[in-house]
C-alpha cells in the first residue's frame, strides 16, 4: 500500500499513512511521484485558510513516472516523466480558447473539488474516502490525476527540478512573464521572498527588469533574494517601513509590485508602493474573509493603478512547463538552488514548521 501525508483536522500535523488508491478511470494516468516541493498553500491548509474537504492527501507542487494509463490515454506512455499540473487544463473550453488555461473551466471544478474532473478521488483509507488537494495529493507516494493534468518532461531533467516547476516556478515566474506587465528596464518590488516571490524575482529578471527591490522581514531570505536576481533590499522589521523605504528607493513608487505572502496589509502596501500608472499583483493567497481598504479615487482613478490578482501564474501548463524545463536545462532557470531541503515524506511536518526560516527556500520530498 502507498504511503501518503493526510491532513485529518484544521490545525494537526499531517498524518503519514497507507492508503488505498484505485485504478484510473478513463482520462487518468497512475504517477509513481518522484518528488513533491512543499509550498506555503500546503500549510494554509492545515491552517485553515485554504479551505479543503478533509481528510485530504495535501500536497500539490510534484513530479513523477506514469505507472499505468486509464482508458482513452493516447497522448501519454508508461515510463513518461511527468509535472502534475495542479489545475488540469483541458485545451478546449471557454478560458483555455482565451490563453487562460489557468482559469480552465474543467480542471478548476476538479481543482477545488477535492476530487479529480469528475468531483471524486481515487484514494481511500479503510473503506473512507480521503480527498486530493488541488486534482493531485502529491504527498504520496503514487496519485491518480487526470491525464490533462499532466505533462511530459525529457528524463533528463531530475523530478525534484519537474516538481518544483509544478507550483512555486510556474506561479512565481507566470506571475512576472505572464500576468505582469513588466517592461525592459522597469522597477519591481516583491513582498515577500519564500519559494513563489524567488520565482517572481527570476521571472521579473527574464522579462527585463533593471531594478528588482525584495521585501522580506527574514534576512537569510533576502541573501537568498539577491542570489536570485535582486538588486535592492528589504527588511521592514530593521530598515523601517516597506512603503516608505521602497518610495525612498524608487522617488515614484514601482512599476510593478507583487505581494506573494498572502497578508491584507501587504497587499495594500504593494498597492500603495506602486507608481501612479503601476500594477499591483497579488500572487499570496489570504484567508478569504480578507478584505481590502483602497481608495477607488486617488489609487485607481487619479492615479490609474491597476491591482490585479494572478491564478498559477497565468500559465498554460502546456506550453510553459516544457518552456520552463528547457531554461532549466539550458542554464537560464535556478531550480537547484531553490531546493535548499531534500527530505523524506515523514519529514513533511518539519518542512512546514521550517517554511519560516532564513535558511529555507523550498523542501522537496523525494521519495
Ligand atoms: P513561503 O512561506 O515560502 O514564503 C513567504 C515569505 O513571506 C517568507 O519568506 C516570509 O518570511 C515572508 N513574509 C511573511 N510575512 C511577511 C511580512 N509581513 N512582510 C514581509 N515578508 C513577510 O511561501 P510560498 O512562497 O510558498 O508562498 C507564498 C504565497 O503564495 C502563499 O500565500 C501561497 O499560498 C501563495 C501561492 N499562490 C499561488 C497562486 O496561484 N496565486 C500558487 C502557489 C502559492
Ligand atoms: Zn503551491
Amino acid at each position: 500500500m502507498p504511503k501518503a501525508a493526510i491532513a485529518t483536522a484544521v490545525g494537526s500535523p499531517l498524518e503519514i499513512v497507507d492508503v488505498d488508491v484505485a485504478d484510473p478511470k478513463a482520462g487518468e494516468i497512475r504517477i509513481q511521484m518522484g518528488a513533491s516541493g512543499v509550498c506555503h498553500s500546503d500549510l494554509s491548509v492545515v491552517n485553515g485558510v485554504l479551505p479543503i474537504a478533509l481528510p485530504a492527501v495535501l500536497g500539490h507542487e510534484g513530479a513523477g513516472t506514469i505507472t499505468q494509463l486509464g482508458e482513452g490515454v493516447d497522448n501519454l506512455s508508461i515510463g513518461d516523466h511527468v509535472v502534475v499540473s495542479w489545475v488540469p487544463q483541458c485545451g478546449v473550453c471557454f478560458h483555455c480558447e482565451r490563453d487562460e488555461g489557468e482559469l480552465c473551466e474543467v480542471g478548476s471544478m476538479a481543482s477545488m473539488s477535492g476530487g479529480l474532473l469528475d468531483m471524486t478521488s481515487r484514494v481511500s483509507r479503510d473503506g473512507v474516502p480521503v480527498s486530493v488537494m488541488a486534482a493531485s495529493g502529491t504527498f504520496a507516494e503514487e496519485a491518480i490525476i487526470p491525464a490533462i493534468g499532466a505533462v511530459k518532461i525529457d528524463a533528463s531533467i531530475p523530478l525534484t527540478a519537474g516538481a518544483l516547476i509544478g507550483c512555486g516556478v510556474l506561479t512565481g515566474f507566470g506571475a512576472a512573464v505572464n500576468t505582469a506587465s513588466i517592461r525592459k528596464g522597469d522597477t519591481v518590488v516583491v513582498i515577500g521572498c519564500g519559494g513563489v516571490g524567488l520565482n517572481v524575482i527570476q521571472g521579473a529578471k527574464h522579462a527585463g527588469a533593471e531594478r528588482i527591490i525584495a521585501v522580506d522581514m527574514v534576512d537569510g531570505k533576502l541573501a537568498t533574494a539577491k542570489k536570485f536576481g535582486a538588486t535592492d533590499i528589504v527588511n521592514p522589521s530593521t530598515d523601517g517601513d516597506a512603503v516608505a523605504k521602497v518610495m525612498e528607493l524608487t522617488g515614484r513608487g514601482a512599476d510593478v509590485a507583487f505581494e506573494v505572502i498572502g497578508l491584507g496589509a501587504t497587499i495594500e502596501q504593494a498597492l500603495q508602493m506602486t507608481r501612479r500608472g503601476g500594477q499591483a499583483v497579488i500572487v499570496g493567497v489570504p484567508s478569504f474573509d480578507t478584505m481590502l481598504s483602497i481608495n477607488p479615487a486617488m489609487d485607481l482613478l487619479v492615479n490609474e493603478k491597476q491591482i490585479r490578482g494572478c491564478w498559477y501564474g497565468s500559465s498554460n501548463v502546456h506550453r510553459d512547463v516544457p518552456m520552463l524545463a528547457g531554461l532549466y536545462s539550458s542554464g537560464n532557470l535556478m531550480l537547484d538552488e531553490l531546493m535548499s531541503a531534500q527530505i523524506s515524506l515523514d519529514g513533511v511536518n518539519d518542512a512546514m514548521a521550517n517554511m519560516g526560516s532564513g535558511e529555507i527556500a523550498r523542501s522537496v520530498i523525494v521519495f
